[in-house]
């Protein structure tokens, strides 16, 4: 496949300044018109011919300024048009005719039907697959849309902007006209049109303008749209607040489909939504699903600052919309929710997802400079990295001047689009820094490590700290240079209060913040009288892995006494992890895991320390995975042996805390009606955590089933279903749990993708066979990317020793699995393949099995660029 490299990147010779659009919608026949205002670039000053994009398009009709333009003065194939000589004057109307199927489009690109409805996803490259276009996001066009169609078939028909008008039509037709008056990019272009019920609301905006606010959903599910629609309401009220960011145009519309690619979609005024992410009650959602739909809500309403007013100039700048905006997204939870349980959580995610992509085969820069397929780079660290990284610019630059960076990146690129080097520009300019080294977090991949030693001298009242950075080598970047590292950080003295100093050198230090920017730092405080204890990448200021050597007290210490949240909960995190290392290495070589009191007690303590929110208690209480572990251990990973040491370690704390468990269980039970909110949500998150320990005592499965009888809402009859399904795996008490959700919620396909997830995820030799068993369950299709994922997903990235098992089984299930869902959706089935991106760091067995099937995979005939493309590296 061709190679598109940053470094080649010219602007466009032709500009669209306006694209009017009819669609006639039939289900197996669509007929768009288009007709393209096209005009010869300023400076572009003798003609050229004009290219086109295309994607599988059947032509039906062309003209340019009213009439059929001759066979020889074209050229047209599915996927590119061109037109030879266009108009000498380099001004004029391009008239094409399409003709679609929306019903055969299963690769919910482009225009497709869910669910009898019709509707578009043109993010990256989809408006290609509806008519030719130049379709690249910086050419900006403004869009009049008409729809046609049977009304009974599709009484709504929305587009971007505001409506304009709509009538009847012969025959039971009828038409709508939809305008947007700021000039969009074409994968910011929607449609919408079907039989869908709706909630409304409106908005006054800061200075006083009213919009009308919709969210469509299937009939019947309006009374789940309740929570999408006061998160939309408290985004726009935030993003006014906190960034200034008013809403410009008289409507703001989400439509929730039950087929799509991803989470949500920002078209604008239009924004289009994975109906996982908007559909909500406490009958059929968790608290997590709560969580989710409040930030994706508010991540797609801020892109239309962030993404939609300023876009990217071309796909390497994708992190220049998504990481920001998932910045901004995150900053709106902490606000709504609590700060460092939100933090903790995000660092959670990044750890999960992010560093293993950077570690392994995938690797890629924040910015990439080179791609062969973009949708494959819609990735955790254009996402999460790419935010991080603006948080860190807020770290170095301090809240006031961040915000006035972006104050003057809104008002300075607003209708452009723009690269990473502008959006750093605002902020070398509002603060006067050089960040050129700093830069380099968007241009260099790899996550770097920093290697930490201290030393207290009473004599000279000193405390020294050596920082010594790397940065590991990654696929086609051999030599890293030297990053500019923010490292917050604390002495904590003996009483648990962060210790003064008199002067700092070796390092700039400034507001709480060790820059890194060289190798290697030696960094003396003076006037430390007493020996305090390093709390080092407070709020996890860097994503960086930090290599400290700290005593098991120092981190007890932390872990008890840490002023700053996060930290405290990554020195119990650590205790965690280095236990389960421990007892990993001592079932491997045959030996018995043990466990100190001191970390047992350290648990008991925690969980009830009234003084600590329950949901940070529920975080701490939760162990880390066992990818994390293996994360951590790095290479010649057995999942068994990680398994069995995560296991030993969990019944140690049950063991050494069950009545204070017990108790603790009883005293959090909730009685009142539900509420979604922060603080009732963390009393539910902190009881489950300790079903899942009081589970593995005598009587564990009654208990468990005894939790799912008498839940009054999803989040606890989920987390108590996992539990049986998890630890009681074959017992009648698992048993008759799953047949009774089955039961109750066959017909809710939502609700089936926590079941089908809770099963895949179920840990050992059988999970193989259990999911292939459930692929013929009737709740269960291939074509839609929901029940994947949960399904084929869950088991592949979920399961450690399911899908990992010893004789490649797992391996060879996913192999086949992954190549039948990519005859219908390559994009799917690429994003599923990443699974197995760390398969170097598994012991030389599993290794060999796992290339085996990336072998499978690769030597498949008329493979798609999406799916090759991540086997290819994840191979290289
Ligand atoms: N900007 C959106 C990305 C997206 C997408 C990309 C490729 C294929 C399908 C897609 N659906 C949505 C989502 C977001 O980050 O807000
Ligand atoms: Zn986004």
């Amino acid at each position: 496949g061709q190679v598109f490299r940053l470094e080649d990147y010219r602007p466009s010779d032709y500009l669209i300044p306006r694209t009017e659009l009819d669609f006639r919608l039939g289900e197996d026949s669509t007929k768009v018109v288009a007709r393209l205002t096209i005009e010869r670039r300023a400076g572009v000053d003798k003609p050229v011919q004009l290219e086109l994009d295309g994607d599988g398009l059947t032509m039906r009709r062309i003209e340019v300024d009213g009439e059929a333009l001759d066979a020889a003065d074209f050229d047209a194939t599915p996927d590119r048009l061109v037109i030879h000589t266009p108009p000498a004057s380099g001004r004029f109307t391009l008239l094409i005719e399409t003709e679609l199927a929306p019903s055969r489009n299963e690769a919910l690109m482009g225009l497709y039907r869910s669910s009898n409805v019709y509707c578009t996803q043109c993010e990256a490259e989809g408006f290609r697959r509806i008519t030719y276009f130049l379709d690249r996001p910086d050419v900006l066009s403004v869009y009049t849309v008409r729809m046609e169609a049977l009304r009974t078939e599709a009484p709504l028909l929305l587009s971007n902007g505001n409506p304009v008008e709509h009538g009847d039509l012969e025959d039971g037709w009828h038409y709508a006209v939809w305008h947007d008056p700021f000039p969009k990019p074409s994968y910011l272009f929607a449609l919408v049109a079907g039989d869908l019920g709706c909630i409304k609301d409106r908005f006054v905006t800061a200075s006083g303008k009213e919009v009308e606010l919709g969210i469509y959903v299937e009939h019947g599910k309006e009374n789940q749209a309740g929570y999408a629609m006061d998160s939309l309401r408290r985004s726009m009220k935030w993003d006014e607040e906190v960034f200034g960011c008013e809403y410009d145009l008289d409507v703001f519309n989400i439509v929730a489909v039950s087929d799509f690619n991803m989470g949500a979609m920002e078209n604008k005024g239009l924004n289009i939504f994975n109906d996982k992410y908007v559909l909500a009650d406490e009958e059929t959602a968790t608290d997590a699903d709560f969580a989710n739909i409040e930030a994706i809500i508010a991540h797609e309403y801020f892109h239309n600052w962030t993404g939609n007013r300023i876009t990217c100039r071309d796909w390497f700048q994708l992190c220049l919309k998504e990481g920001l905006t998932v910045f901004r997204d995150h900053e709106f939870s902490a606000d709504q929710r609590s700060r460092p349980v939100k933090r903790i959580a995000e660092v959670r995610t990044l750890r999960a997802h992010q560093f293993p992509e950077d570690q392994g085969p995938l690797a890629h820069p924040v910015r990439p400079r080179r791609y062969r397929e973009i949708n494959n780079f819609y990735t955790p660290t254009v996402y999460e990295k790419g935010s991080e990284v603006v948080r860190m610019i807020r770290t170095i630059l301090g809240a006031e001047t961040f915000r006035r960076g972006m104050d003057l990146y809104l008002e300075r690129h607003d209708g452009d689009a723009a690269t990473i080097e502008d959006f750093v520009k605002v902020f070398e300019e509002v603060s006067d820094r050089d960040l050129s080294q700093f830069a380099l977090w968007y241009h260099q991949a790899g996550t770097p490590n920093l290697s930490v030693t201290t030393r207290h001298s009473p004599a000279t009242a000193e405390f020294i700290i050596e920082v010594e950075q790397s940065v590991p080598p990654t696929p086609s970047e051999s030599r890293k240079r030297l990053m500019h590292i923010p490292l917050a950080f604390g002495l904590v003295g003996a009483d648990g209060k962060d210790m003064g100093f008199e002067g700092a050198e070796g390092a700039t230090v400034e507001d709480g913040v060790i820059h890194v920017r060289k190798r290697k730092h030696v960094v003396t405080f003076s006037g430390v009288t007493e020996r305090p204890v390093l709390s080092l990448n407070r709020g996890f200021s860097a994503p960086i892995t930090l290599s400290i050597e700290q005593r098991p007290e120092d981190q007890i210490f932390l872990a008890s006494h840490d002023s700053d949240a996060f930290s405290r909960w990554q020195a119990f995190n650590t205790l965690l992890t280095d236990a389960i290392i421990a007892a990993f290495r001592n079932i491997l070589g045959g030996k018995q895991p043990a466990f100190g009191t001191d970390l047992t007690r350290l648990t008991g303590r925690i969980a009830v320390d009234a003084t600590l929110e329950h949901a940070f208690r529920a975080l701490a209480l939760a162990l880390p995975g066992e990818a994390d572990v293996a994360r951590e251990i790095g290479k010649n990973i057995d999942p068994d042996a990680i398994f069995a040491g995560r296991e030993a370690l969990a019944r140690s704390i049950a063991e050494a805390n069950g009545g204070v468990f017990a108790q603790l269980y009883d005293d959090l039970l909730m009685s009142g009606p539900f509420s979604p909110d922060a603080a009732s949500a963390g009393r539910r998150a902190l009881r489950n955590t300790l079903l899942d320990y009081l589970a593995m005592l005598p009587d564990g499965a009654q208990r468990a089933a005894a939790h799912f009888a008498s839940a009054t809402n999803m989040t606890d009859r989920a987390a108590a279903l996992a539990v049986l399904a998890h630890r009681h795996a074959g017992s009648e008490e698992a048993k008759a749990a799953l047949a009774e959700f089955d039961k109750r919620y066959r017909s809710d396909p939502l609700v089936m993708d926590k079941w089908f997830m809770i099963q895949a995820t179920a840990p050992g030799t059988g999970a193989v066979d259990a999911v292939r068993a459930l692929t013929e369950h009737p709740a269960f299709s291939i074509a839609n990317p929901n029940r994947v994922r949960s399904l084929i997903g869950g088991f592949a990235s979920a399961n450690q020793t399911g899908f990992h098992r010893a004789d490649g089984a797992g391996y060879t299930f996913f192999t086949e699995t992954v190549l039948t869902v990519e005859k219908r959706n390559p994009q799917v089935a690429a994003r599923l393949a990443t699974a197995l991106r760390s398969w170097r760091s598994l012991e030389p067995k599993r290794q060999a099995k796992a290339r085996d099937a990336l072998l499978t995979m690769q030597a498949k005939e008329g493979l798609s660029a999406d799916l090759r493309d991540i086997i290819e590296r994840t191979l290289a």
